[in-house]
């Protein structure tokens, strides 16, 4: 079986991939500066020529690139090549304000779907596998990218995109799916209809799944394992930077593989913008030294995480990211302390609680409500009020122990809580309706 989609690049000594990306590097920014010119006015005021940048030791130098900009230079200000040389846009799934639209030559959907066949087969997938892709198709990424890296391998690909949950798993089990692609939510509600529907993991054959596109934790992880009999892989990436696989997960499952020979990382300090040392927690910028379109120079992706360089026992050497710990827009100041969702799910699955809830955020009389709604799993559910009191009083202590501030528990029934079928809403902040 194949171990690497690319062998070469994936475990390439660390100075020759430093080389590399210097060259592209080199080439890439002299490419945007000729031919884009709202990132050479941006280069043109910090007093930053192509000539400037000799190696990634220069990167340093470019300006960064922000949402607000994508958004300035909406729908074509970033375009880097003639449109005729286009052949897809994608979208990204933004609720407010505009949406930001990358576009996409022949090569850069190449290298793409290349990076996803490098997630899959990092996943154990072959051409001997039937490769279920429940991502949403059309403008969201998921669905293409991993649907164009399944090809590749060569996989049995099932174009189901999202939904029909139980159509999904009629699929999985007559055409006997080995890999599930999806969200991590949408996969714990397919193992939850699994389950209702009397069937077990024995019933089918999956043996893998490649879940992202939202942050999930390692309890999450370990719950959808267990309900789909699964190995469960992380998959990382982002609309502005091409979709699914700018990072992906190998066996150790100890965080992602950057695909590094087409994006750079580094973390910075979202406040001042400072390049902080490896293993220090900060925002993750991502340069793309590749792509023909739409190539983002020091793109800040607002996601939180660590980088690090030990040494993985898969053998690939390209850099790994933590599992982010959500965007910092994610991050909720709560009567003064910083709540992460990631924070309360971990408590929840630990509690033995379903990773079905809703945490709804408020201020009543100038202070900060925080009312969690968690769904109890029909074993735990009881029509006793004082039981269900008990269980509620217990569980706020575990999550005030966690994040340092008294939650409003509030159990409620079995399926009460609206599922997902892609990106999961779990948090409402109704302060910023009021503001
Ligand atoms: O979510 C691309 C994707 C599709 C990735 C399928 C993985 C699988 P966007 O819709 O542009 O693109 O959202 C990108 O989602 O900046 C992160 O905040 C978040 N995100 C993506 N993957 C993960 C992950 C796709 N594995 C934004 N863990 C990113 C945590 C993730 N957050």
């Amino acid at each position: 079986m194949a171990k690497y989609w690319h062998e070469d690049i994936e475990t390439m000594p660390r100075e020759d991939m430093r080389k590399l990306q210097s060259e592209r590097l080199v080439a890439q920014v002299k490419h945007v500066y000729e031919h884009v010119p709202y990132y050479r006015d941006l280069m043109d005021k910090k007093g930053v020529k192509p000539d400037d940048i000799q190696s990634v030791d220069d990167l340093h130098k470019l300006p960064f690139l922000s949402k607000a900009d994508l958004r300035e230079a909406y729908p074509y200000g970033l375009l880097a090549t003639p449109l005729s040389d286009c052949v897809r846009i994608h979208s990204t799934s933004g609720t407010t304000g505009k949406r930001v639209v990358a576009f996409y030559t022949q090569h850069d959907i190449d290298l793409w779907e290349d990076c996803c066949a490098r997630a899959i087969t990092a996943a154990g997938g072959t051409e001997d596998d039937v490769c279920q892709v429940a991502y949403g198709y059309g403008l969201f990424t998921g669905g293409a990218g991993l649907h164009g890296g399944s090809h590749k391998v060569g996989s049995l690909t099932l174009p189901m995109s999202s939904g029909n949950t139980e159509r999904q798993i009629q699929f999985m089990r007559d055409l006997g799916a080995t890999i599930l692609c999806c969200t991590p939510s949408y996969a714990a509600y397919i193992g939850e209809t699994l389950h209702d529907m009397g069937l077990t993991p024995d019933d089918i054959k999956l043996k893998a799944g490649i879940f992202g596109a939202e942050p999930w934790t390692e309890e999450m992880r370990r719950s959808i394992e267990k309900s789909l009999g699964i190995k469960a892989y992380d998959i990382f990436g982002l609309t502005e930077i091409s979709g699914p696989g700018v990072a992906f997960e190998c066996a150790e499952q100890t965080g992602m593989h950057i695909n590094e020979d087409h994006f750079i990382p580094e973390i910075i300090d979202p406040e001042t913008g400072e390049v902080l040392p490896e293993g220090t927690v900060g925002e993750l910028v991502f340069t793309s030294i590749t792509k023909e379109a739409f190539p983002l120079l020091r793109y800040r992706t607002r996601d939180l995480c660590v980088l690090s360089r030990k040494k993985c026992s898969c053998g690939r050497t390209l850099i790994k990211m933590a599992k982010p710990m959500g965007r910092s827009d994610d991050m909720m100041i709560i009567r003064g302390v910083n709540v992460f969702p990631s924070q309360i799910e971990t408590v929840l699955i630990e509690q033995g609680y379903s990773p079905n809830y809703l945490i709804e955020v408020d201020r009543k009389n100038n202070t900060d409500t925080l009312d969690i709604s968690v769904e109890m799993t029909p074993e735990q559910f009881s029509d006793k009020m004082k039981d269900v009191q008990e269980k509620e009083r217990s569980l706020a202590a575990a999550i005030k122990t966690m994040l340092g501030i008294n939650p409003k528990v509030h159990l409620v029934s079995p399926k009460t809580i609206t599922r997902s079928e892609g990106k999961a809403v779990r948090v409402i902040d109704r302060r910023k309706l009021h503001d």
